[in-house]
């Protein structure tokens, strides 16, 4: 649907995750190759000069393993490191006398050498794993599982505790034991090779020396990329560490006190940066270097103008919260979020360069080439339309757009709110269009009207009697005059409308109803502050927008 591209992370993780499948990995296995006769107190047939050779198969194959762990974490996140997280495991494990030790013999090596540490440790646990798969199949696959159960473990014991953290060491892991089976097969094809025919045993010996080759230059490739990914991630990490946000010259307005009634179970007011929705079509999060990063206004103004971010930082900066939503948002969906942004204003940049006559877009562009459309209009008028370089008092984190992106008040994130932008082309709706547009999204996306229904939550019974409904309604840059909810088709109830921040944010609304045992069908409806009520016909978010009430049935026990 629409924009969600690779934003979700569970989608980006489906999209990502695909096990490279060797041509004969796990087809055919009981052909009789690998299953060798072991009947107990007979010696196994398994020549023993092989070990070697398969104890090479293993460490190759776990190396191939944590090379695909690290790419796909490279791609995803470099936060979800399956070395980065065993390491930081065994770091809290060890008794801080050994740390001392460890410190005082390798200094600032001790990273290298606990890395080098790691490494030998799961090259002797291959190494055993690959002559124990040569005896007997899947038992090297089955060490490899264990080691990706480790580093699950290990997952468990950091910070950051996700889905997709949790089941890279196993995906890892089977990757391993796949290369692992791969490997040991054609080792047991070369030595069972007929012992008469030279010419066979010479093609099975040249077919597994190639494999494993070829396998260990994937892996190093593999490795490299994922190094190279991870140092610039972690360079952009450590330079966004360094920053210090300057002071607001226009700060936030107070967040009114009544402005967050507090009823259990709503979002909060202001959404922390964790919890904020992410959408964007980046496979892997750009690593914009801040020290390099340039903003250019191109196109039709009179004069090009280029920005540095120290040039922004030294800007007097405005602070406001302003509520962003996706278009993509399904009628009662959480692709909203509400936070306190620092930033320049636009308008004063476009000042600088001065637009052109006729101009009436602005397409901007991220350092990955994704672009929206955005009204010249609404980026010149007074609303605050933000180059923002700050999000809840930090810089912004980097999967929302560090170290620069667009928040304009009132538009859809996709005709407004570009991350990682390094561009702004001053253009006409009749000559460009932005990323979105020509795959059958409107032009252009102001946000619609909307209210939702957070609590009760949809299919938690509630007591009877007076039973609370709260949620949150938002029409950015026009504001909520109402809103009102009805049961059953009844007749609309004016909820109580808490105070704004401002007329960019979202609202919360609640209102107590005594309610007796049943099901009840609750709907909600907010109106502007023009006195305009919101669209109450079902749609669905392409082209432009959902709209409908959001409807929930409330289950009301005795
Ligand atoms: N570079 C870039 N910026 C982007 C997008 C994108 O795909 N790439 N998606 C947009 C969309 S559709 C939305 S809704 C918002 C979401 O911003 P967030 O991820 O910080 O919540 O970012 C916008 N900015
Ligand atoms: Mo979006």
């Amino acid at each position: 649907m629409g924009c969600t591209g690779a934003g979700d992370r569970q989608r980006t993780y489906a999209e990502v995750v695909k096990i490279p499948r060797q041509e004969h990995g796990t087809d055919d296995d009981g052909a009789g190759l690998g299953e060798r006769p072991e009947s107990p107190g007979r010696q196994p047939a398994v020549p023993r000069a092989g070990a070697g050779r398969a104890a090479a198969a293993g460490i190759v194959a776990a190396a191939g393993g944590v090379a695909a762990g690290e790419l796909l974490a490279g791609f995803i996140s470099p936060s979800l490191s399956p070395l980065t997280a065993v390491g930081g495991a065994v770091i809290d494990a060890v008794p801080p006398g050994v740390k001392d030790w460890a410190i005082s013999l390798f200094g600032t090596a001790d990273k290298a050498a606990l890395l080098t540490g790691m490494a030998l440790g799961i090259a002797v646990l291959a190494a055993f794993a690959g002559v124990l798969e040569r005896r007997r199949r899947f038992t090297g696959a089955a060490v490899m599982g264990i080691f990706g159960l480790a580093g699950t473990a290990a997952v468990l014991t950091r910070s950051q505790v996700t889905p997709v953290a949790l089941t890279l060491p196993l995906l890892a892991a089977a990757v391993a034991a796949l290369l692992l089976r791969f490997l040991v097969r054609r080792l047991q094809e070369w030595e069972t090779a007929a012992p008469g025919d030279s010419a066979a045993a010479a093609g099975s010996r040249r077919n597994f020396l190639q494999t494993l080759a070829i396998t260990a230059a994937a892996t190093a490739l593999g490795g490299v990329l994922a190094g190279i990914w991870r140092g610039a991630a972690l360079a952009v990490s450590e330079a966004r560490a360094r920053i210090v946000l300057p002071a607001p010259a226009s700060p936030a307005p107070p967040i009114p006190a009544a402005a967050e009634p507090g009823v259990a179970g709503m979002p909060p007011l202001v959404t922390p940066n964790p919890d904020f929705y992410r959408i964007d079509t980046a496979l892997s999060v750009p690593a914009v270097n801040p020290d390099t990063w340039v903003l250019k206004v191109t196109g039709m103004v009179a004069r090009e103008v280029q920005l540095s971010f120290a040039d922004l930082l030294a800007k007097p900066l405005t602070e406001r919260h302003v509520s962003i939503a996706c278009v993509s948002n399904d009628v009662g969906g959480d692709l909203i979020g509400n936070a306190r942004w620092l930033g320049w204003p636009v308008r004063e940049l476009l000042a600088l360069a001065v637009p052109q006559q006729g101009a009436d877009m602005v397409l901007s562009r991220s350092s990955d080439g994704w672009t929206a459309g955005t009204p010249l209009e609404v980026l010149t008028d007074n609303r605050d339309a933000l180059l923002a370089v700050g999000m809840n008092g930090e810089p912004l984190p980097l999967e929302h757009g560090f170290p620069v992106r667009l928040i304009v008040p009132g538009l859809y994130g996709y005709v407004s709110a570009t991350k990682w932008v390094t561009e702004l082309k001053v253009t006409r709706f009749a000559d460009d269009a932005g990323y979105w547009t020509p795959r059958g999204w409107s032009a252009r996306g102001p946000i619609k009207t909307s209210s939702r229904i957070d609590v009760p939550r949809s299919g938690r019974p509630v007591s009877a009697g007076t039973v609370v409904l709260a949620g949150v309604a938002w029409a950015q840059h026009t504001g909520i005059r109402k809103v009102e909810l009805r049961i059953n088709r009844g007749p609309w109830q004016e909820a109580e409308l808490a105070p704004g921040i401002s007329l960019d944010t979202w609202y919360q609304w609640k209102l107590g109803v005594d309610l007796t045992p049943g099901q009840y069908e609750v709907q909600v409806r907010a109106t502007d502050l023009n006195g305009q009520p919101q669209d109450e016909t079902s749609r669905p978010p392409a082209p432009d927008g959902a709209t409908g009430f959001h409807t929930v049935r409330v289950d009301v026990k005795s």
